[in-house]
């Protein structure tokens, strides 16, 4: 028989403790699939955070750090800084993490023009813990800590980090995509690509956001979960890249 599919080298053969359908499973793969083909798997370091992902250096057969709450954009500087340049950093970050605890960690890091690469996680909740708000609840949305849904006067607007990075001059390429599908799993492929190769060319701070389900704490099936992706998240969270090229 043929094989259709082989795991990539770079990571390990082990079962994830993600939940049935979760979109982490399919980004990771992604993450592996780009180092394995950019032949940068002896030289990269990820910096893993806290949230759902934090076991993520399970299962790749590179060296992690784990630097809970939102502090992982500042131990990659001290890591990208501290070892010779061809090192590839890069980190994985989930909604609350970088776009509520370590809201300020991920700005610097980004204005800096730190020549690391963010692959951030947005499923509009805090996975882990149970289904909470974080910044990039939609409105409307109930949560376990907005069980009438979100509410502006109470917790203002959903966040748009893709956007704001790409306000940043230190950011050579922010972009959204989404990977609920083959054609954007291929898209989002290619973004998370070109965030690796950025670094690799010394171009600065890439940041690739990825819109992911949470069916257990959105307390739907998996095909709801990502009929919710396509039309309540990207109708917030537009899809595309803000800055930077392809
Ligand atoms: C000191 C401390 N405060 C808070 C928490 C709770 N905590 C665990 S994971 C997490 C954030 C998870 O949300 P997110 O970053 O959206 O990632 P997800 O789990 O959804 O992938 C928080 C706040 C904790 N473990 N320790």
């Amino acid at each position: 028989m043929k094989p259709v599919y082989l795991r990539p080298q770079s990571m390990e053969d082990r079962i994830t403790h993600y939940c049935p359908g979760c979109h982490h499973g399919i980004i990771h793969r992604l993450i592996g699939e780009v180092i394995d083909e950019l032949g940068i798997r002896g030289k990269t370091i990820g910096v893993a955070p806290i949230g759902c992902s934090v076991f993520i250096y399970a299962y790749f057969k590179l060296d992690f750090v784990v630097t809970p709450h939102g502090r992982a954009p500042a131990a990659a500087t001290g890591i990208k800084r501290s070892l010779p340049s061809d090192r590839i950093v890069f980190t994985y970050q989930g909604d609350g993490d970088l776009a509520s605890i370590g809201l300020a960690e991920i700005i610097h890091a980004a204005n800096r023009g730190e020549n690391i690469t963010s692959i951030f996680v947005n499923n509009a909740n805090y996975g882990m813990t149970g289904g909470q708000l974080a910044p990039t609840t939609l409105l409307g949305q109930i949560t376990t800590t907005s069980p009438y849904g979100r509410k502006i006067a109470v917790d203002g607007y959903p966040f748009h980090i893709a956007e704001l990075m790409s306000n940043f001059k230190g950011v050579a390429y922010s972009g959204r995509f989404a990977v609920y599908d083959p054609k954007k799993i291929i898209s989002a492929r290619k973004a998370i690509k070109t965030a690796f190769k950025n670094q690799m060319e010394g171009k600065g701070f890439s940041i690739v956001e990825l819109l992911s389900n949470c069916p257990i704490n959105w307390r739907v099936s998996v095909s709801d979960s990502i009929k919710f992706v396509k039309e309540n998240m990207e109708a917030e969270f537009p899809l595309g890249v803000f800055k930077g090229g392809e």
